[in-house]
C-alpha cells in the first residue's frame, strides 16, 4: 500500500494552545462550493466573503415547488400477485414491463397522470452587499465551528473592514454585522434577488422585490410550476415564499431607492434577514389561507428588536457547549496555520493532515446541527438545508435507500441527538401518506415509504420501477428510532413516540412477504438498491427480484429491534412471537463460490461489479449481523468489499464514507486511514462540503461517523475502544463520544496503545469495556464518572 508522507509541521507540539476549529481562507470564494455554511436548522446562507460584491445565498428549509399529493399508484395491488408469479418463475421482464405500467407514482386524484419525479426544494434569495471596493489587502475569511461565525476582514486603503454572519436558532435569523476600523468610513449598498425574479425563457417570474420604508427590502413571491420535457406533477402557482432585509446603521445616512438600500458614511451596520413560506410541517403541505409574507414580517419584528452583540451573545452561548461536547486531538495540537484549501491540497498530494481530521469530524458535528434542528422542522436533506439552485440536483430531496439515514449516522455517537428530533417527526407526519399508499398499492395495513420522499411525505415508487421498489426503507428508517433509544435509554421516547412507529410498520412487514419458492418469507417485489444483475435466462440487466440480501437483513434488524422494543416495555407478547416467527423464516445471508456476501437470492453475476451500493453488506454496518462472532460472513464481508473497489467502488463520496464505515466495523484500520485520505482527495469540495459530484451532504455526515466508529463501537454485547486506530495515528484523545446504554466516553491513546478511559453514564449503569482481547465488566451509578484502571485492559 501506498505510504504517505507525514507533515512533520504539523507533529507534536504541545506548547501550542488549544486553537478554535475554523476554516479559513486567504481568497474570497469564486464559486459557491467555495463559501461558507452558517445555518440555524430552519434558515441558512452560504457565505462568499467577497469584498467587491459580496453574496449571501441564502435558503428557508421549506421552500420546495411541488404539491402535495398521494402518489400511490391503486393498479399496483390489481398486478401485484401477477407480477410475484412471474418473479418466482423467473420471468423478471416481463414482471418488470407490467410493474412498469402499474407500479409507477401517480396523481390519481387529479389527472391520473403519471409524475415521474418530484419537484425540487429551492434557494430562497440571494442578499447582495455592494462595498464599492475594487482593491484591498490583509483578507482573511473563516468559519469558527465552535461560535458559527463566518468572518470576512480586509482592509481598504488602511481602513479595516470586519463582517460576521451567523445564523441563531435562538433568535430565529440570520444576522449580519459590518464594521470598519475607521467611524464613519462605512459605504455599501444592499439588494436581494432570486434566480426567478426576472424572465429567462424557459422560467416565469415568480416574485417581485420592493422596498418598505428605508429600512427593509421585501422578496414576495409564490412559485410557478411548470413541466419541461418531463412531468413533474400539476402545473401552477403553488408554495408561496417571503424573504426580507432589514438594515440597522449607526451613523451615516441610509436611503431606499428601487429595489436597494444605500447606507452612507456610517459606522456600523446590521443586517437581519428573515424567510418563511406558508408550508405547514405538520400537514406537509402549504396552506393557500396563510400568507408567508405576514409570518416572515412577524418573524423580523421579533428577531430585529435584538441588537447584534445581544444575537451573537445568545447564538454563541447555544452553540458552543454543542460543539464542545466532542473534540478529537490526533498526533497531538496542531498550529492552525495553512488555509484550509492549501491543507485539503497537500492531503490529495498524499500528505496526511491530523488536524484536516479532527476538523473534517468536527465540520460534520456542524453541519448536522446547522441543518436539523429547531427552529427548523424538516430533516437535513441531500444538501443539509444549502441549496443554491431552482431544480437541485436529486432534487434536494430524502433519499431513503442510503442518503438520509447515512445523514443521521453521525447523530447519536457524536453527542448531538437532539439533531435527530426534525428525522422522527418528519416520519411520523409521513405515516398518513404512507398508511393510504401502504393499502392502495399492497393491500397492506400499516405504512410504507419507498426509495425517497419530498417536503409533502410522498410514499410512492419514484424513478422507475427497478429503482424506485424499496419498500424497506421505511423498516431501515425505523432503526433511527431504536438507535435514539439505544444510546439514550429514554423509554418516555420509546413509548409513546418510538414503538407506536415501529409497530404500525411492521404490520406492513408481516402483510407485504410472501413465501418464496424455496420457502422463505421474502420481499417481492423488491430489490438491491438501483444495481442490477445478468439474468441468467434473457442476459438482461434486471433489478426487481424477490428477497435481495439487503430487504432479508433490514428485516431481521428491524423485527430484532421491534422484539427487543416490545420486551423493553413488556407489551405485545403476541406480537413478539410473530415476529420471531418471522425472523426465522427469512432467508440467510450466504456467500458465494468466491466467498463473497450474496448480493440477491442466487449467485448471479453482477452488471456493474464496481456499484456504489454496496447494499449487500448492511448487515455489517450500519447493521450488527456480520461480527466477529459470524467469522464466515466477515470474512465475506472483507472480500466483497475488497472486490466492490478493484472494480472501482467508492466513486461517490456517500459510498467512500459507508466504505470508512464498513472497514470500521471489520477493524481494518489502515484501510480506514486510506479511505479517509481518498475521501479528502476524490470527494470533498474547498469548503469541505462533500462532493457526490457534485455536492451531496452524506459524505460528510458518514465520514464523521465512520471517523467515530474508528475511536469506539458499541453495537455489540461491549463498548469497544479505539477498535480501528491507524497506526498512524499513533496519539490521540476523544472526549465526548456516546455509546450504546447511556454512556459518555473520553478516551486517550500514546503510541498506539490506549492510555487513559473515563465513563459518564447519562441513565446508564452496566457496562463492559472492551480493548483488543480484554474485557472490564463495569458499574457506573447515574449521573457519576468513573476513571477506569487502564492497565486492567491491557
Ligand atoms: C442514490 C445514489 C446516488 C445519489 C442519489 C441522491 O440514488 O445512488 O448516487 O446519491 O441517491
Amino acid at each position: 500500500m501506498k505510504k504517505f508522507l507525514v507533515l512533520l509541521l504539523l507533529s507534536t507540539n504541545a506548547a501550542i494552545a488549544q486553537q478554535p476549529m475554523q476554516l479559513w481562507y486567504k481568497q474570497p470564494a469564486r464559486r459557491w462550493e467555495e463559501a461558507l455554511p452558517v445555518g440555524n436548522g430552519r434558515m441558512g446562507a452560504m457565505v462568499y466573503g467577497r469584498p467587491e460584491k459580496e453574496i449571501l445565498q441564502v435558503n428557508e428549509e421549506s421552500v420546495w415547488a411541488g404539491i402535495k399529493f398521494n402518489d400511490a399508484n391503486p393498479n399496483a395491488y390489481k398486478v401485484l400477485d401477477t407480477i410475484r408469479k412471474l418473479i418466482f418463475e423467473g420471468k423478471n421482464q416481463e414482471a418488470l414491463t407490467i410493474a412498469n405500467a402499474n407500479f409507477l407514482a401517480v396523481d390519481a386524484e387529479n389527472s391520473n397522470k403519471t409524475a415521474r419525479a418530484f419537484r425540487s426544494y429551492q434557494t430562497l434569495m440571494n442578499v447582495n452587499i455592494d462595498y464599492g471596493v475594487t482593491a484591498y489587502d490583509d483578507y482573511k475569511r473563516s468559519l469558527n465551528l465552535e461560535t458559527g461565525i463566518a468572518a470576512t476582514t480586509f482592509k481598504v486603503n488602511g481602513v479595516e473592514y470586519k463582517q460576521e454572519v451567523l445564523a441563531s436558532a435562538p433568535d430565529n435569523v440570520i444576522v449580519v454585522q459590518i464594521s470598519t476600523s475607521k467611524p464613519g468610513s462605512l459605504n455599501a449598498t444592499f439588494s436581494i434577488d432570486r434566480p426567478n425574479i426576472r424572465d429567462t425563457a424557459s422560467r416565469f417570474t415568480d416574485c417581485k422585490v420592493t422596498a418598505a420604508g428605508n429600512n427593509q427590502l421585501i422578496l414576495n413571491g409564490q412559485i410557478n410550476d411548470r413541466n419541461g420535457k418531463e412531468d413533474h406533477g400539476p402545473e401552477g402557482l403553488h408554495m408561496k415564499f417571503a424573504g426580507m432585509l432589514q438594515v440597522a446603521n449607526t451613523g451615516g445616512t441610509k436611503t431606499a431607492g428601487g429595489q436597494a438600500i444605500q447606507v452612507k458614511n456610517a459606522n456600523s451596520v446590521t443586517l437581519y434577514i428573515q424567510g418563511a413560506t406558508n408550508y405547514n410541517y405538520t400537514k406537509q403541505d402549504f396552506e393557500d389561507a396563510v400568507s408567508a409574507l405576514n409570518k416572515c414580517k412577524k418573524l423580523m419584528q421579533a428577531a430585529a428588536a435584538r441588537s447584534y452583540a445581544a444575537i451573537s451573545t445568545r447564538h454563541i452561548q447555544d452553540l458552543k457547549p454543542v460543539m464542545e461536547r466532542v473534540s478529537l486531538e490526533i498526533n497531538g495540537q496542531h498550529a492552525d496555520d495553512i488555509p484550509t484549501d492549501e491543507r485539503l491540497q497537500r492531503t490529495k498530494q498524499g500528505i496526511e493532515d491530523p488536524h484536516l481530521i479532527s476538523l473534517f469530524f468536527q465540520y460534520g458535528r456542524y453541519l448536522l446541527v446547522s441543518s436539523s434542528r429547531a427552529p427548523g422542522v424538516l430533516p437535513a436533506n441531500l444538501q443539509g438545508i444549502w441549496n443554491q439552485h431552482m431544480d437541485a440536483p436529486w432534487n434536494a430531496d430524502f433519499h431513503t435507500n442510503i442518503n438520509l439515514q447515512m445523514n443521521y449516522w453521525p447523530a447519536e455517537v457524536t453527542n448531538i441527538s437532539f439533531t435527530t428530533t426534525p428525522l422522527f417527526d418528519f416520519m411520523d407526519y409521513i405515516r398518513p401518506q404512507g398508511r393510504i399508499t401502504a393499502k392502495k398499492m399492497y393491500n397492506a395495513r400499516g405504512w410504507v415509504v419507498h426509495h425517497c420522499t419530498d417536503a409533502f411525505g410522498k410514499t410512492g415508487v419514484q424513478n422507475g420501477v427497478a429503482w424506485g421498489t424499496f419498500p424497506m426503507a421505511a423498516s431501515w428508517m425505523c432503526l433511527h428510532f431504536w438507535e435514539h433509544f439505544a444510546f439514550t435509554l429514554d423509554y418516555t421516547f420509546l413509548k409513546n413516540k418510538a414503538y407506536p412507529i415501529m409497530k404500525e410498520h411492521a404490520l406492513f412487514v408481516e402483510d407485504y412477504l410472501v413465501k418464496s419458492p424455496e420457502g422463505f418469507l421474502v420481499t417481492s417485489p423488491g430489490s438491491s438498491p438501483e444495481n442490477q444483475f445478468v439474468h441468467p435466462v434473457t442476459g438482461k440487466p434486471t433489478g426487481l427480484t424477490y428477497g435481495p440480501t439487503m430487504d432479508n437483513q433490514i428485516l431481521r434488524e428491524f423485527l430484532s429491534k421491534c422484539i427487543a422494543a416490545a420486551k423493553a416495555l413488556r407489551t405485545d407478547s403476541a406480537e413478539v412471537v410473530r415476529w420471531e416467527g418471522i425472523i426465522a423464516q427469512l432467508p440467510p445471508t450466504k456467500t458465494g463460490k468466491d466467498g463473497r456476501i450474496l448480493e440477491w437470492m442466487q449467485e448471479y453475476q453482477e452488471v456493474e461489479p464496481g456499484h456504489r451500493h454496496i447494499s449487500h453488506l448492511f448487515g455489517l454496518h450500519p447493521g450488527t449481523q456480520i461480527t466477529e462472532q459470524t467469522p464466515a460472513l466477515y470474512e465475506g464481508a472483507l472480500r466483497t468489499l475488497t472486490g466492490r473497489l478493484a472494480k472501482g467502488g467508492g466513486h461517490t463520496g456517500w459510498s467512500r464514507a459507508w466504505i470508512i464505515n464498513f472497514y470500521a466495523r471489520l477493524k481494518q484500520a489502515d484501510s480506514v486511514r486510506s479511505h479517509l485520505q481518498a475521501l479528502f482527495a476524490k470527494s470533498t469540495l474547498p469548503n469541505l462540503f462533500d462532493n457526490h459530484p457534485p455536492f451531496q451532504i452524506d459524505g460528510n455526515f458518514g465520514g464523521t461517523a465512520g471517523i467515530a466508529e474508528a475511536l469506539l463501537q458499541s453495537h455489540g454485547d461491549y463498548v469497544e475502544l479505539l477498535p480501528a486506530v491507524p497506526a498512524a495515528w499513533s496519539s490521540g484523545k476523544i472526549k465526548g463520544l456516546c455509546a450504546r446504554g447511556g454512556f459518555i466516553l473520553d478516551i486517550s491513546w500514546e503510541n498506539g496503545t490506549l492510555s487513559g478511559v473515563k465513563v459518564r453514564s447519562t441513565t446508564g449503569r452496566n457496562l463492559v469495556l472492551k480493548y483488543r482481547q480484554h474485557l472490564l465488566p463495569l458499574t457506573v451509578e447515574r449521573g457519576k464518572e468513573v476513571v477506569v484502571p487502564v492497565d486492567q485492559l491491557l
